[in-house]
């Protein structure tokens, strides 16, 4: 492993004068200038006073100035710590609390609620970044030197913390080592054929490990370049297509494409590559989309605590409804929840996995890190799942109480503290309802006091102060009591049977 995950990305390059980002509004970012402005940035990073070990967060737009962000912190040793720009402030408390950051860099327009936050929590430093990549950070970088020696790192050091969402309704921040995200990095690049011809359609996020360790990362170990689209827009996509190779998506991409008629074998004639995770891909997706273009999507699996884990095969079957085999270094086992042991081939159980790519813990939250590792060393994921007959892993459920909703995490628990504090609720059950944009919605089910006056419309308003939109529940229903069985236990499962065809159309 090269150390400092940055000497990776910079041995890789074999053109200097190639475009690593080209954005939706024709600004280009090439490879040497992203090592000139990283090192500048490095230079204002130190110059600001971080140092080897501290926390950068970073809630900032799309742009290839947010990834040059993130270079100049693995340069720094600093740990890069992205937040999803749909966070209320009151998220942004717990975050900044709980991270200690040297400093946060947040979007000119956010800068003053933030600072003010920021400030309160003793965080000294408050920069800004923009979207066409002005701002106070840039601004600080411009008059200092391209040159920057790397920090050495040991491989085990700490490069990024994401925070997850936790059962306990508590985010966890999963530390990532220069390590885990370099060997991720080297397989997924080899394994997918990535090279510098490749250009990949880049829509996600990158604040999350898909757009930024999965798609990213690759990218910069195959010096390949990326035309960054602010958001799955599908002009912006249909437009992009005949220059790209790859896209990288989650189910929702993939639903969404279907529905428009541009999608066919002319269209996507030029790409070599789909791939598809962060949430289950429907098989009938799958086939639907391989019959319109030709192209059977690649499904592969993964998480924030360990990048990613398994993936269908570049050269062979991919199957719907399966995410492949373990990739090279992954060891995954299948067990019995409760006493850990191995269940027979073909059987459902707990997915167990260690690896190089595998985070180290969560984030000042030792009990916790404890009660998801196994003695021997695996991590324990939370999904339920089997092998079949080819040995390939298909995902059958989750033994967590989580939401994936359009490729996000969502923890019901965090909703129903947000529901149980309003005036006039007295409990509340939050499930996952199969949603056909979304793959699963957010839905709230609450008894109210008798005479509150409390509604659907007035609930989310109070909510949406206090919780990103994507955990806003896309249904709040009313009802006198919640199912409960004779432990005392809401039976959500009842719950889920109630419900289950809201969203079917
Ligand atoms: C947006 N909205 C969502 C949502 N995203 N609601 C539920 N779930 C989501 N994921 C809501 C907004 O609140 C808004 O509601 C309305 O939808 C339109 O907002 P938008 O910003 O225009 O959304 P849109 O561009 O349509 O985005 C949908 C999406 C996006 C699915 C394209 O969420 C997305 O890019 N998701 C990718 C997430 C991702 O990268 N996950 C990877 C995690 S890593 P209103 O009411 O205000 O109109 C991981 C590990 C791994 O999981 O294996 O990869
Ligand atoms: P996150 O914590 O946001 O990284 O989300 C990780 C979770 O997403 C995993 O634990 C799985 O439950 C889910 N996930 C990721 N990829 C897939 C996939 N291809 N199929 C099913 N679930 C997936």
């Amino acid at each position: 492993m090269p150390g400092n995950l940055f000497s990776l990305f910079r041995g890789a390059i074999v053109d200097e004068n190639k475009v690593f980002i080209r954005t939706s509004t024709g600004r280009t970012l090439t490879y040497g200038e992203m090592v000139s402005l990283s090192g500048r940035m490095a230079n204002a990073l130190v110059t600001a006073g971080v140092k080897p070990g501290d926390r950068v967060a970073v809630q900032v737009d799309k742009s290839p100035e947010a990834i040059v962000l993130y270079l100049a912190c693995l340069r720094v040793g600093a740990v890069y710590l992205p937040l999803n720009n749909a966070y209320t402030l009151a998220e942004l408390e717990y975050f900044i609390g709980d991270s200690e950051p040297k400093i946060f860099v947040a979007t000119p327009e956010r800068a003053g609620t933030i600072g003010a936050i920021a400030a309160k929590l003793g965080v000294s430093m408050l920069e800004t970044l923009a979207t066409d990549g002005t701002g106070s950070l840039t601004n600080r970088a411009r008059g200092l030197s391209p040159e920057f020696a790397d920090v050495p790192m040991k491989g085990d050091e700490l490069a990024a913390i994401l925070y997850t969402s936790g059962t306990t309704g508590r985010s966890k921040g999963a530390m990532l080592s220069h390590d885990n995200l370099a060997s991720n990095a080297i397989t997924l690049k080899d394994l997918w054929h990535f090279t510098s011809r490749d250009v990949l359609l880049h829509a996600l996020p990158i604040f999350h490990v898909h757009g930024l360790f999965v798609a990213t990362n690759v990218m910069l170990a195959a010096n390949g370049s990326m035309i960054f689209l602010p958001k799955l827009d599908p002009d912006d996509v249909f437009r992009a297509l005949p220059e790209a190779t790859a896209m990288m998506g989650v189910p929702t991409f993939y639903v969404r494409l279907l529905q428009d008629k541009r999608l066919c074998r002319e269209t996507t004639g030029h790409m070599r590559l789909f791939v598809c995770g962060s949430a289950p891909l429907l098989a009938d997706t799958h086939r639907e989309w391989s019959e319109r273009t030709g192209h059977a999507i690649l499904e592969r699996y993964g998480m924030s605590e360990t990048n990613m884990l398994t993936s269908n095969p570049y050269d062979g079957e991919r199957v719907p409804g399966a995410v492949g085999t373990p990739l090279p270094g992954v060891s995954l086992r299948v067990v019995d929840p409760e006493t850990g042991a191995g269940v027979p081939h073909g059987e459902i159980g707990m997915i167990e996995v260690k690896g190089p790519n595998v985070f180290s813990g969560y984030w000042r939250m030792p009990e916790k890190t404890k009660a998801e590792f196994r003695d021997d060393g695996f991590f324990i994921t939370g999904d339920l799942g089997r092998f079949d007959e080819r040995g390939y892993v298909c995902i059958v459920g989750r033994g967590k109480d989580l939401i994936i909703s359009g490729g996000y995490n969502v923890y019901p628990k965090e909703v129903e503290t947000e529901l149980d504090a309003i005036p006039g609720v007295i409990e509340s059950a939050v499930i996952g309802i199969p949603h056909k944009d979304f793959g699963e919605g957010v839905t709230a089910v609450v008894v109210a006091k008798a005479g509150s006056a409390l509604n659907e419309a007035s609930a989310l308003t109070l909510l949406r102060q206090r919780l990103a939109n994507f955990k806003l529940p896309k249904r709040i229903f009313f009802v006198d009591d919640l199912p409960r069985n004779t432990m005392g236990k809401v039976q959500k499962n009842v719950l889920r049977e109630t419900y289950k065809n809201i969203y079917a159309n």
